[in-house]
């Protein structure tokens, strides 16, 4: 059986609000190791990467983006611990931190061997650039870095770009897009479930074409798991939070459906904020939806 390697990215650069550096250690206070290990998982925590504070930022550089170094310097450790985890044969399980993680964590899986698909589950596309950020904030573009659009210190980590193909790209649970983000997510021909497509198609049809495309002709899936997919009700502690997303059951049954498929190559966990968050509740929140991912089951 594949093990699992869990490594925290206590990461707060990408976004404006403080507390999300502290999302790695909340998800392992919700009980996340010993959750997968009932589920008959070897797991091994690597430990946090080693994440600059806002506070030791010195100069603003000649751009839009908020902590570009910072962040570049981020993605490149996690990238090279991502590559080797999966070359070893292991599956990362990578904790946020805000999203602009996922830059670092499909820089790594482009530099292994495998081929790999993309289903991104957030209220946000996550597509803006340098261009079209209404924010500055690198949390709201690393799906665009990863299919080549945007800063080149961005889209050049790890060597080659793009680090996915666009025909294997998926957003589940969109419904908060900026203005020109639309165009990008339009020129770039990646499949966008809205949240409206799921009211009027449900969950399990959305999943099995997301399921589809993101394993066709590749040899597995890289889940991008933004907490704030799910509806405000659910997961309270983060960030952005956008009403009108997925409901507790629809966020198991798309994770159980990921499990059914058995084609779960890697995942980043984001934008799990302990300062903004009721009691743990979601982080709890995603450890519940992790053990669905790896296969808990009610019989
Ligand atoms: N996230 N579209 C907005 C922006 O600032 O670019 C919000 C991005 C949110 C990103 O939640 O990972
Ligand atoms: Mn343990
Ligand atoms: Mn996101
Ligand atoms: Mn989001």
């Amino acid at each position: 059986m594949k093990e699992l390697r869990i490594i925290g990215v206590p990461s707060d650069l990408g976004q404006g609000r403080r507390g999300v550096d502290m999302g790695p250690s909340a998800i392992r206070y919700a009980g996340l190791d010993t959750a997968l290990e009932r589920l008959g998982y070897q797991v091994k925590d690597l430990g946090n990467i080693n994440v600059p504070t806002p506070e030791m930022h010195e100069q603003t550089q000649n751009t839009k983006l908020r902590y570009l170094n910072e962040v570049k310097a981020v993605s490149e450790s996690l990238c090279g611990i991502v590559s080797t985890v999966v070359s070893e044969g292991h599956i990362p399980l990578v904790l946020g931190g805000d999203h602009s993680i996922a830059i670092g964590s499909l820089a790594g899986m482009a530099q292994s061997s495998t081929n790999y698909g993309v289903i991104w589950f957030d209220a946000h596309g996550d597509m803006n650039t340098e261009e079209t950020t209404p924010s500055g904030n690198i949390h709201g573009m690393p799906l665009a870095v990863s299919l080549g659009y945007g800063h080149e210190d961005l889209t050049r980590i790890g060597g080659c770009t793009p680090k996915v193909k666009p025909e294997n790209v998926v957003l589940v649970g969109i419904r908060s897009i900026d203005e020109d983000e639309a165009k990008l997510i339009a020129k770039a021909g990646i499949r966008c479930y809205t949240m409206s497509e799921i009211d009027r198609r449900g969950m399990a049809v959305v999943m099995e074409e997301a399921i589809e495309i993101a394993s066709n002709g590749t040899d597995g899936i890289h889940l991008s798991l933004d907490l704030d997919s799910l509806d405000p009700t659910f997961a309270p502690g983060v960030g952005t939070p956008v009403n009108g997303g997925v409901t507790y059951r629809e966020g198991h049954l798309a994770m159980e459906m990921l499990s059914a498929s058995n084609a779960i190559v890697s995942v980043d966990v984001v934008e799990v904020n302990p300062i903004l968050d009721e009691q743990n509740r979601t982080a709890v929140m995603a450890v519940e939806l992790i053990e669905s991912l790896f296969g808990k089951t009610v019989l």
